[in-house]
């Protein structure tokens, strides 16, 4: 340890550290802007671009970085002298001066971070009045709006890019003035190989990288009396929605976002979940039926669309390892405008199939050409958690105190391992739940695989499927992915079945989700929701839903049969 000074107090710190990482052990705030500590994934931001975590240090002419400027035996600090608030005001009057003037009608009002800092700064005018940069808006693609004029280079989309993601897809272009982050060459992003995760879009200070707002296009279809639209959320919804309006991160809403669909006038109002356990039904007889046929091992899990363009674009030579299920909202989608249209006697061309997904690239996923070709399109439109929250917010309702509601007849029951789809390993862990017993021919009377969960980028288990051992791997974060998907390549890989997540922590930590700002306490928070969902449900089988087991009956016929293969797998091609 060294000794050194703050603000006046002694202490004792680690050698090594940061002026900002023993500050805020301390409990003394410094502000910081393009700081963006990552530590669970391994990565820092350390642009140190801003300047505005300018502290005093004694002995020094110029003001230090506190993000960058590590700690020696001896030193004094200052982080609230005059000289240093006085340096970052200056640091953020700059960058207003090259800012748009739009806070009103940006997508990030109230929630940019520039903005929250101009205002504990006491900002309130802009002394710097010159030439504003202008760009234009990259509207390329169905899933992220690049609007570059928004731009602070505090490079933090690019660390979670390159160094999480490891798809390399955004970096610092041009110099000085006009410097901006995008992708080489400025191609517009649909052109590039990026996956849509959305990881940058969570990281973004400002609204230079945001989603494709589809709230509008909701509305209409509500407002349109010839249509029938239906909504569906993903699993990760519940555990973090309540976070829009002040609720604690993890906190269960499950009730309350089917009472607000139903007020927003929504005609049916469903859970994903269904579709989840619907996933399963298929993908765990094509588990046994690859173990079974010498099919082709590892199986992959493909409900992640982000994940799916990765291995695209990545390892094309590895097209054919990913199960061929649709994921599990875009088999929704397809059930809504057979099953259920026939059940409820309305035309499939007069339904619209709303997605509120935790996920940016489920927008681009739901217009892939694979899953339109259908006159009907599975899903039409697609919104995140937060622009879901937005659509409660315009509608006046007092989200907190709404009261339970349930979801409808007929695609609105589901089980626990429906819901632990929300988080890294979930998907593998409700596969197991009923391969086990379809394998085996006995109950699972220990429906908790312990052994899959938690947090670290990548697990492993092994299963004894009576006498015969199931080799599992999972991962999450794309970066996680890559090793995994190079032992398969390179034939090191031991897995029967690997899960793969694109996003940190899962859905849970999903690009559309209330923004986190890099703090993991908060996905962490959500992820033991989910078990916990999981654990107060009466079924935690999918094989047990009765709603599947009936849609199976009545329609479907078998797993992997005709009908099912018509309209809920499907095959990705580069
Ligand atoms: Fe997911 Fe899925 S779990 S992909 O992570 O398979 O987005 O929540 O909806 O489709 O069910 C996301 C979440 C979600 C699908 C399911
Ligand atoms: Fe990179 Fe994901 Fe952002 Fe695309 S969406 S630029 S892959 S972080």
């Amino acid at each position: 340890t060294v000794s050194i000074i703050i603000n006046g107090e002694d202490y004792q710190v680690p050698k090594d550290s940061t002026i900002l990482d023993v500050a805020k052990e301390a409990r003394i705030h410094i502000p910081t802007l393009c700081h963006l500590d990552l530590h669970n994934l391994k990565a820092v931001n350390k642009a140190a671009s801003c300047r505005v975590c300018m502290v005093e240090v004694e002995g020094r002419n110029n003001l230090a970085p506190a993000c960058v400027t590590k700690v020696t035996e001896g030193m004094n600090i200052k982080t609230d002298s005059i000289k240093s608030i006085k340096a970052r005001r200056m640091a953020v009057e700059l960058l207003l001066s090259n800012h748009p003037n739009e806070c009103f009608t940006c997508p990030k009002n109230l929630d940019c971070e520039l903005q929250s800092l101009a205002k504990n700064l006491g900002i309130t005018r802009i002394k710097f009045d010159g030439e504003r940069k202008e760009y234009a808006k990259d509207t390329s693609s169905s899933s992220i709006v690049k609007d570059p004029s928004k731009c602070i280079m505090c490079r933090r989309c690019e660390t979670m890019c390159n160094d999480v993601q490891t798809c390399g897809i955004l970096s610092g272009l041009d110099r000085g003035f006009d410097a901006i982050v995008g992708p080489a060459f400025n191609l517009p992003m649909k052109d590039t190989s990026c996956t849509y995760c959305g990881q940058c879009v969570a990281v973004c200070p400002t609204a230079a990288l945001t989603e494709v707002n589809a709230t509008d296009k909701v509305w209409s279809a509500i407002e349109d009396k010839d249509k029938y639209v239906v909504a569906q959320i993903a699993p990760a919804i519940r555990v973090a929605l309540g976070e829009e309006f002040g609720m604690a991160p993890g906190t269960i809403v499950t009730g309350k976002i089917a009472t607000a669909m139903k007020r927003m006038g929504f005609d049916g109002v469903f859970d994903t979940d269904f579709a989840a356990d619907l996933t399963i039904m298929e993908e765990a007889s094509e588990l046994i039926h690859r173990l079974e046929n010498n099919g082709t091992l590892p199986m992959l899990t493909s409900c992640c669309p982000a994940w799916v363009k990765f291995i695209e674009h990545q390892f094309p030579e590895l097209l054919d390892i990913p199960s061929s299920c649709k994921s599990p909202h875009i088999m929704f989608g397809a059930i809504a405008k057979t099953y259920y249209a026939e059940k409820i006697g309305v035309d499939p061309d007069k339904i619209v199939v709303v997605s509120v997904m935790p996920c940016i690239a489920k927008k681009a996923e739901a217009e892939r050409p694979e899953l339109t070709k259908d006159e009907a399109n599975n899903v039409d439109l697609v919104v995140t958690t937060r622009e879901f929250a937005t659509m409660i917010k315009e509608a006046g309702m007092d989200f907190p105190n709404l009261p339970d509601g349930e979801f409808d007849k007929l695609m609105g029951e589901s089980t626990g391992a429906s819901v632990i789809f929300g988080t890294t390993g979930g998907v593998i862990e409700a596969a197991l739940r009923t391969a086990y017993e379809w394998a085996t021919g006995e109950t699972l009377e220990k429906v908790d695989f312990k052994q899959l969960r938690g947090l670290d980028g990548i697990r492993e288990a092994s299963v004894d499927l009576k006498g015969k051992e199931l080799k599992i791997g999972i991962a999450h974060g794309l970066g996680n992915a890559r090793r995994l998907l190079e032992d398969i390549r390179d034939g090191k890989s031991h897995y029967h079945a690997i899960e793969i997540m694109a996003c940190p922590g899962g859905c849970v930590g999903g690009g559309g989700q209330p923004y986190h700002h890099g703090d993991a306490s908060i996905v962490e928070a959500r992820h033991k929701a989910i078990y916990e969902e999981d654990a107060g449900k009466k079924l935690r089988k999918s094989h047990e839903n009765p709603e599947i087991i009936k849609l199976y009956d009545e329609f479907l016929g078998k797993p992997l049969g005709h009908k099912s293969h018509d309209l809920l797998h499907t095959h990705y091609e580069k």
